[in-house]
């Protein structure tokens, strides 16, 4: 049988590029992109599009039948610092959408369910140099523990009823196509935009602060590489470990120096810095390396080459 696939949460920052490379493996008729409002024209014209809350059981059952879909990606969200805002509303969307899709791929609905996690299930009783796979976990965060929660309830469905769901604990990631929102890590995408348009960047972590990232084309070759995986080469069922680089806020300037010599930062840390206190600065992620084979591509060089390069093809930021 042909896989067709249903994304949630399509137009997020993952949501976008994540859409656009299935729909060039899987091709486009195939992916079925769907969020809360509709996608840029790119997204429209591509594929088919549906309007579905996330939270909404019926509604993504409604498209589920109407396409006969049989995986589904669920990666609508609320992130860390809106959560710390909205907590009751961040625990809502965030559980309230993953019981959706755990039940429906219980009832036998789906065939397989990708769901993210983040390395925001560790707080600050976590070991923060090479933060092993099974650890202590007590975050800091609501988002921190809708994931944790989650990862706990995707192993409960995978043990107790058969359903095939995969799980990756996602560093912060760095894109330049869609801008994030919401998240401790958005100053990372932010300071190439600001670079580029207006050669200086106020920064809302303070300059030594390492945290684990990874560069957008490699998150997405590994959520692709986890569901392609065969169902025996996965033996974590909450979710993997995966990093690629850590850097700091003074690091990635000095990257973005090199292409924008007189590009200035400055720290002006606020309650964001309070969750980056409590997360891993290094991520051990052997056991995605061992199980399923990955391995990352970029590193903070060949990230930043490909971000500005990437955005300097467009006026605005073409310096
Ligand atoms: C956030 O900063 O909230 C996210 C994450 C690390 O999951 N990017």
């Amino acid at each position: 049988m042909e896989d067709t696939i249903l994304i949630i949460g399509a137009c997020g920052q993952i949501g976008t590029e994540l859409t656009e490379r299935l729909r060039e493996v899987y091709g486009g008729k195939n992916i079925i992109a769907s969020d809360i409002r509709e996608g840029n024209d790119e997204m429209m014209a591509a594929g088919p599009f549906e309007i579905v809350d996330a939270t909404n059981k019926e509604q993504i059952l409604e498209v589920i039948e109407k396409y006969n879909v049989n995986q589904v990606y669920l990666m609508a969200a609320m992130l860390s610092a809106t959560a710390e805002k909205y907590p009751l509303k961040g625990w809502d969307l965030n559980m309230t959408s993953l019981l959706a899709v755990l039940e429906l791929a219980k009832d036998k609905h789906i065939e397989k369910v990708y769901w993210p996690s983040s390395m925001a299930v560790f707080g600050n009783t976590s070991p923060k140099m090479n933060t092993p796979q099974k650890t202590v976990m007590e975050p800091s965060t609501v988002y921190g523990i809708s994931k944790v929660a989650g990862e706990h309830w995707c192993n409960y469905y995978h043990n107790k009823y058969g359903v095939d769901v995969r799980s990756i604990r996602y560093p912060g990631i760095i894109s330049w196509k869609t801008l994030p929102g919401g998240g401790t890590t958005d100053y990372a995408v932010d300071i190439y935009f600001e670079a580029l348009k207006n050669k200086n960047f106020e920064c809302f972590l303070g300059e030594n602060t390492r945290l684990p990232m990874m560069y957008m084309k490699d998150a997405i070759d590994a959520t692709i590489q986890i569901m392609q995986a065969n169902s025996d080469q996965i033996k974590i069922r909450t979710s993997y470990n995966l990093g690629a680089i850590s850097f700091t806020p003074k690091e990635i300037a000095n990257e973005i120096k090199k292409y924008v010599p007189d590009f200035s930062i400055s720290y002006k840390p606020d309650f964001r810095q309070d969750i980056a206190d409590t997360w891993p600065q290094i991520i051990d992620d052997s056991q995605a390396r061992k199980d399923w084979g990955w391995k990352h591509e970029f590193d903070l060089a060949s990230m930043t080459n490909d971000i500005i390069s990437n955005l300097k093809k467009s006026k605005e930021y073409s310096l």
